[in-house]
């Protein structure tokens, strides 16, 4: 048989899959072949080139890389990054892919180090070459693979001579019958992307080893058992080895069990113990965990004790070099997730480079590993035909894939759970692929989201499930599979959300929802946020601006354009709100505000009691701390305690801030096991009680004046004779009214999966996005007040707001004025708002370069369903650092409850905003939700990209009593009911000083 790019068969002319240790673990001699590789991109596999061909005059490409990003982010030498998310670029009819199937030929000259090892084998291995590839050397050929994100290695034995300058060549498809298998939900990115090196495999060598460390919570004994083989042919034999544990002082020979009191791996704990082992060829020293995993009745269990996961998805991705990641950018995601409160992480949707796996032994992450396969472009409305999963002539290529994975990857500790890949639908596959992965190792759950019913897998798993699903699942009470059998064993599993909170542009909304069902039911395991990182790349626009391109951005005919965006940090690994969000509903040590007025401290590790943290709280206005003291409060892992204040806390009289009493879980030290990563005052948690409001605005009763037009003059504000506000502190106003619209964030502009219209088409469909204001009457009260009554609609629509704005300067205070917005909504509205407020937009043409100092919730922005992070009390800010910088604009920057903000303009004077009363449905709250941009919501609507938004000389704040939650529908859930803004009456009293 010929092999083709289009041929579906298992890798041909490759050695057995062996096991890969830390780079310099073993004692075996290796080289690197990674450099500069003469390089030719040809518009088809047929590329006319013989194997022989030395491309002494080709161009130059650096290994490991993919080509579309040779010239990143300036110039697109071989063809352009594609994105598509689940469909197909390409007709289906595996194994056939398109003819225009860029295709890299890629040389070198390999020449073996002169002290290159007598004897044995030498392998030529490849970490990971997108999409299918063949190897020659010396113009012949000998190898063909595939399977992108995983290993291959040739064996070269024979072929190479000492101080001799040998050919070789690869040819690489960018398509192939692998990439119905590899449908994955990021950039086309081709070539060999991950490095590739001689490894020399003395005779007798540990080809395999396989690291059976269990930890027995009951006695604390650890007990190890390493296996080791060498490859022989297409299979492994078993060979002796010695095994030591110096730290231990244990010996062993391979296939012995030996035990000893050792402390156990947990990624909270992630302590490792050098293991030796040794044949007469060869020495590998490997970083062991003593871990023991396992299901007791449904519930998920590490070392005997019920484990959460707060788990993240992560792609590999470098905003210049893709999927090629670095060591440094791998240690940076790892210490980021740690610093963030993460204890696992899925590797979506491949094997990751296995670099990734030692820095998760090493500082303490779980993790799914997941199998290079998914086939989500079959799933249409013909239902998963043809899909491979359920095809015979699949099934060697699956169990290869999933195989080669397990063999890699099988020693780590942190690897907790085997996935047998993501969104590939059911088949006869599922079964082999598990059945291959039990035999390999029966230590492990296996994981398969795809596999509905979970016949064939050890935990039940869904993406994006409701948090009313997951409450009924939770509880065990979820309907049931048709089949009886398969349901009980699925009642019987832990359940796990692979996927979740969606973290599209400004989101995830609702995290906090779901976690507390995690921590309500044993059965729930926990979940991955969706994702880690926003695969924003890096290049330059006509003018020579660098910007985050996502689809589309490439000119590519067929995309999912913003979809690739939907991370917890930007794509230069800003952590974005949603991060600083997930950190705080992910805090080790929560601590939560009870309507009883008292703080629940939770100490949820698992094996941690928090005598390495200090409860320190303190008592503040604003930011002037009036009193602070330390809790004495150890808790067991698991347990929990009600606190309250002193009950000798002196509280001061309301003032013109509301006073906190904030409660932070300070780590004070640093062990050795978290040096990397922690950084002193390390906080594991914070909650606050407000103790004392504010004191209310004293009323104003100042009088109104009649300018000589026939206007009217309310301390600092001065109004037309149609009472248009005209300016306000010295600026000329260029807007105000009421408002209620917002820049739809991405997770307003999608339905979700189970709704009809977004939250966007919604508020369009009452023309929100277009308000506009008619006078109904200007008067001065007698109380000399100046009261305008409007009413703001948009067009096509009955709906409206009928309000009355009443302004009235405030006695001996002429540089103030307090407005009270009175908001009536008429007509007939949607199930949702965006807004409830007021927009004000000041000339002001340094806009970017005010400062605002704000007392209420920050530092960063908050939203109805996503406030865990934000802390009450004093922050400051320039309107420029306001900004979230989404790589697609939207919605940003809210700062919820704000009793009192200073804006300072470049000129010197300033703006005081102080609230007084807000009312929503009668409801009473504390202080007024506060945006600024120096661009209308119009523009950040419109803008595709951050570095489009030009500042239009003006300052645009909206002053709203609420605003609608983010939720998470762009993938998943809508906002939830107790985060919906629904139209209701709203009142706001507003007091504005200039300074
Ligand atoms: C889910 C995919 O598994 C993931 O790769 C990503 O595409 C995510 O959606 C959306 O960003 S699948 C979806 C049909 C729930």
């Amino acid at each position: 048989m010929t092999i083709t790019h289009e041929t579906v068969a298992v890798p041909d002319g490759v050695v057995a899959p062996r096991f890969r240790p830390p780079a310099g673990a073993s004692s075996a001699t290796t080289v690197s072949l990674d450099g500069d590789w003469r390089f030719r991109l040809f518009p088809h596999p047929d590329t006319g080139v013989d194997r022989a061909e030395p491309g002494e005059d080709w161009d130059r490409l650096a290994v490991p890389g993919h080509w579309q990003l040779a010239g990143a982010p300036h110039s697109w030498p071989y063809g352009v990054p594609e994105y598509n998310n689940k469909l197909f670029p390409f007709p289906i009819e595996p194994p056939h892919v398109p003819d225009d199937n860029p295709t890299g030929e890629y040389r070198t000259t390999l020449r073996l180090p002169a002290d290159w090892p007598e004897g044995g084998r030498t392998l030529l291995r490849f970490e990971g070459v997108d999409s299918w590839f063949q190897v020659s050397l010396d113009g012949e050929l000998l190898a063909t693979s595939h399977g992108s994100r995983l290993p291959t290695e040739i064996d070269l034995t024979d072929r190479l001579r000492p101080g001799t300058d040998h050919l070789l060549a690869v040819r690489v498809t960018k398509w192939s019958a692998m990439s119905y298998a590899e449908d994955q939900d990021q950039w086309w990115l081709s070539g060999i992307f991950r490095s590739v090196s001689l490894e020399h495999r003395p005779a007798g060598a540990l080809d395999d080893v396989r690291v059976h460390a269990a930890y027995d919570h009951a006695t604390g004994t650890g007990t190890l058992r390493v296996d080791a083989a060498s490859v022989v042919g297409a299979g492994l034999d078993a060979v002796a080895a010695q095994v030591t544990v110096p730290e231990l002082g244990l010996a062993a020979a391979s296939g012995e069990e030996i035990r000893a009191a050792v402390e156990p791996w947990s990624a909270e704990r992630p302590r490792l113990y050098d293991v030796v082992v040794t044949t007469d060829t060869e020495t590998v020293t490997l970083s062991v965990g003593f871990r023991t995993v396992s299901i007791e009745d449904g519930v998920f269990l590490v070392n005997g004790r019920p484990v959460k996961l707060r788990g993240v998805n992560r792609h590999e991705f470098d905003p210049l070099r893709g999927r090629s990641v670095t060591p440094e950018r791998m240690l940076e995601d790892v210490l980021l997730m740690k610093r963030h409160h993460i204890n696992a992480v899925r590797t979506s949707h491949y094997p990751p480079h296995p670099h990734f796996l030692d820095l998760c032994d090493r500082h303490g992450l779980y993790v799914i590993d997941e199998n290079d396969l998914e086939t989500h472009g079959f799933e249409d409305e013909r239902g998963w035909e043809g899909n491979p999963v359920n095809d015979p002539d699949w099934t060697e290529v699956l169990v290869d894939r999933v195989t080669r994975m397990v063999r890699r990857d099988g020693h780590h500790a942190s690897i907790v759970l085997w996935s047998l890949g993501n969104e590939a639908g059911g088949g006869i596959n599922v079964p082999a692929m598990a059945d291959a992965v039990r035999a390999l190792d029966p230590s492990r759950p296996i994981h398969y989201e795809g596999d509905w019913s979970s016949e064939h897998v050890d935990v039940y798993s869904r993406m994006y499930a409701e948090s009313e699903h997951v409450d009924l699942i939770g509880q065990g009470i979820e309907p049931a599979l048709e089949r009886a059998d398969a349901d009980a064993r699925r009642r019987g599993m832990p359940f796990l959300q692979c996927e979740y909170a969606h973290a599209m542009g400004n989101g995830p909304g609702g995290l906090s929802d779901y976690d507390a069902l995690f921590d309500r039911y044993p059965r729930l395991m926990g979940g991955f946020i969706w994702e880690w990182i926003d695969h924003g790349l890096t290049r330059t626009d006509a003018d020579g601006n660098l910007f985050s391109a996502y689809g589309g951005d490439f000119g590519e005919r067929f995309h999912d354009g913003t979809f690739i965006a939907d991370g917890l940090l930007l794509p230069d690994r800003t952590p974005s709100p949603g991060l600083l969000e997930t950190a705080a509903v992910f805090a080790p040590v929560r601590i939560d505000a009870q309507p009883d007025g008292t703080l629940l401290v939770r100490n949820r590790y698992a094996f941690r009691d928090t005598s390495h943290a200090e409860l320190r709280w303190t008592l503040h206005r604003g930011e002037e701390e009036l009193a602070s003291g330390l809790l004495d409060l150890v808790l067991e892992a698991g347990a929990e305690a009600v606190v309250r204040p002193p009950a000798d806390l002196a509280l001061p009289e309301p003032g013109d801030a509301p006073v906190w009493w904030t409660l932070r879980a300070v780590q004070q030290k640093a062990d050795a096991l978290e040096e990397a990563w922690l950084e002193t005052g390390f906080v594991l948690g914070a909650g606050q009680l407000l103790l004392v409001e504010p004191a209310p605005l004293v009323a104003p009763s100042g009088r109104v004046t009649t300018g000589a037009d026939g206007g009217y003059v309310a301390g600092p504000a001065r109004f037309d004779r149609r009472g248009d506000l005209r300016s306000l502190a010295g600026r000329e106003v260029h807007a105000f009214r009421v408002d209620g619209w917002r820049a739809p964030t991405d997770n307003d502009r999608r339905a979700g999966m189970w709704r009809g219209l977004s939250d966007a088409e919604v508020w369009r469909s009452t023309s929100m996005h277009l308000l506009a204001e008619r006078k109904a009457g200007v008067a001065v009260s007698e109380a000399g007040a100046l009261e305008i009554d409007a009413r703001i609609a948009g067009p096509t629509t009955r709906a409206g707001f009928a309000t009355r704005y009443t302004w009235q300067p405030v006695t001996d205070a002429p540089d103030a004025v307090e407005l009270v917005v009175d908001i009536q909504p008429e007509g007939r509205w949607p199930e949702s708002v965006a807004r409830l407020g007021v927009l004000l937009a000041l000339d002001e043409p340094r806009a970017v370069d005010a400062g605002v100092r704000w007392t209420g919730l920050g530092p960063d922005e908050s939203y109805a369903d996503s406030r865990a992070a934000a802390l009450g009390g004093a922050w400051e800010h320039s309107v420029a650092d306001w900004q979230t910088r989404y790589t697609h604009p939207q919605e940003n920057g809210a700062r919820r409850g704000v009793t009192s903000a200073v804006l300072s303009f470049a000129d010197g004077s300033g703006l005081r905003i102080d609230s007084g009363e807000v009312t929503i449905g009668g409801r009473p709250q504390v202080g007024f939700e506060l945006s600024l941009r120096p661009w209308s919501d119009e523009a950040l609507d419109r803008a595709a990209h951050p570095h489009e938004l030009v500042p239009d000389g003006r300052l645009w704040l909206h002053l709203d009593a609420a605003q609608h939650g983010v939720g998470s529908a762009a993938c998943g859930p809508g906002v939830l009911p107790n985060a919906q803004l629904h139209v209701a009456p709203v009142r706001m009293r507003l007091r504005f000083t200039t300074l």
